[in-house]
C-alpha cells in the first residue's frame, strides 16, 4: 500500500521534508514527531509542553544512502562494523533505505504508524542475504514506544544484531548522568571489546564514552541535570544498551557533527548485539521495544562530577 493510499487521521501529514526526503508529520494533543521513510527514522518527538526528547544534529545530511545524525536511527542487521566484510555500510543497511509506510491510525489521543522492510534484490546481495520482513511500529502519545519485529520469511535459521540508536537531547553532557546500569558487565569499545565487570554507581561523561552493555534487560534513567529533566528508557526483548558520547575530537571529525554539538547530546541504545545477537529460526519472528518517558521536571541538584 502505498502511503498516498492511506487514510490519514487529521494529526498526520506526509510531504517532503529536508532534502526533499518524504516524512510523516504528526501533530496530536499528546505532542509531536517526525519520522523519514528513509531508514524509518523518527527524528523528532515533542511532548505535549515539554521540550524536544530526540536530539539531532544541525549538520546533518538527509540524502539516499546517507545516515541521518539524530532521532533514532535503525541499526539492522548487524551492528557496528560487519566482521570480515570492509566494504559493508556501518550498522547495516535498515537506515541507509526508504521503508514503507504500512499503516497510519490513531489510537486513542496516539498515533500509531507502521513501516515495513522486506528483503530485496539490494539487501539479498548484500552480506546478509537473508529473506526477512521488519515491521517497524512508532506510537506518539505522552510516552514514545518503538517496537522493531523482526521475521524469518526463509528456509534458514539466521542470525542478527539490532539496536534503535537513540540519540537524546540534554542540557550540558558534563552534568547528564545515566542510572541503571549498575553492576551490568559492558564491553568498553574504546580500549577492549571483551566484556568487563560491571561498575557501580551511574555513568558520568569526561571524555569519549562508548560503551556495550551486555545480558542486561534493566531500563535506564537519563538524568539531565542542566535541563532538570529525566528521561526514562523502558525495554522489552532487548539484553543489549549502549551508551556513547564521541566528546569533542570524535565529534569534531564527523562532516554531521556541529561545533560543540556534543555537548547537547548522549546515545543510549536499545539492542541485542555481539553475544547477545538474536538467532531466528525459519517462520518464527523476534520483537525488540522501547519506550522514552519524561519524567516531571526534576528540582535543580547540582551535579557532583566524576573524578
Ligand atoms: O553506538 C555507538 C557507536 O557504535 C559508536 O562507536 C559510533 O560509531 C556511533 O555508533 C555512531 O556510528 P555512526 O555510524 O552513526 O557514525
Amino acid at each position: 500500500m502505498t502511503s498516498s493510499a492511506l487514510d490519514l487521521p487529521p494529526s498526520v501529514r506526509i510531504g517532503p521534508g529536508s532534502g526533499g526526503l518524504t516524512v510523516v508529520r504528526v501533530a496530536s494533543s499528546r505532542g509531536s514527531a517526525e519520522v523519514y521513510l528513509h531508514g524509518a527514522q523518527i527524528t523528532s518527538w515533542v511532548p505535549a509542553g515539554a521540550d524536544p526528547v530526540l536530539w539531532l544534529s544541525a549538520a546533518s545530511e538527509f540524502a539516499a544512502g546517507s545516515a541521518i545524525r539524530g532521532g533514532v536511527p535503525i541499526c539492522f542487521p548487524w551492528f557496528g562494523p560487519l566482521a570480515g566484510v570492509p566494504s559493508a555500510p556501518k550498522h547495516g543497511f535498515a537506515r541507509l533505505v526508504d521503508w514503507t509506510l504500512d499503516d497510519v491510525r490513531a489510537d486513542g489521543d496516539d498515533v500509531v504508524l507502521v513501516l515495513v522492510l522486506r528483503d530485496s534484490a539490494l539487501t539479498r546481495a548484500s552480506a546478509w542475504p537473508h529473506r526477512f520482513e521488519a515491521r517497524y511500529t512508532i506510537t506518539v502519545g505522552t510516552h514514545l514506544t518503538l517496537s522493531l519485529d523482526v521475521a524469518n520469511t526463509g528456509t534458514a535459521t539466521f542470525t542478527f544484531e539490532e539496536a534503535l540508536h537513540t540519540y537524546l537531547s540534554v542540557g550540558d553532557i558534563g552534568a547528564t548522568e545515566v542510572r541503571g546500569l549498575d553492576g551490568a558487565p559492558f564491553a568498553d569499545q574504546l580500549r577492549d571489546p571483551q566484556a568487563q565487570p560491571g561498575e557501580a554507581g551511574p555513568v558520568r561523561f569526561t571524555a569519549e564514552t562508548d560503551r556495550v552493555y551486555l545480558a542486561t534487560a534493566a531500563a535506564a534513567t537519563v538524568v539531565d541535570g542542566a535541563s532538570a529533566r529525566s528521561v526514562t528508557i523502558d525495554k522489552l526483548g532487548s539484553r543489549s544498551t549502549v551508551v556513547w558520547n564521541p566528546w569533542q575530537a570524535k565529534a569534531a571529525a564527523m562532516a554531521d557533527f556541529g561545533a560543540d554539538e556534543w555537548t547537547q547530546m548522549v546515545c543510549v541504545e536499545t539492542c541485542n548485539v555481539k553475544t547477545d545477537a538474536v538467532d531466528l529460526a525459519p517462520g518464527s519472528s523476534h520483537t525488540m521495544s522501547v519506550t522514552l518517558s519524561i519524567d516531571q521536571p526534576l528540582p535543580h541538584q547540582p551535579q557532583n562530577r566524576a573524578t
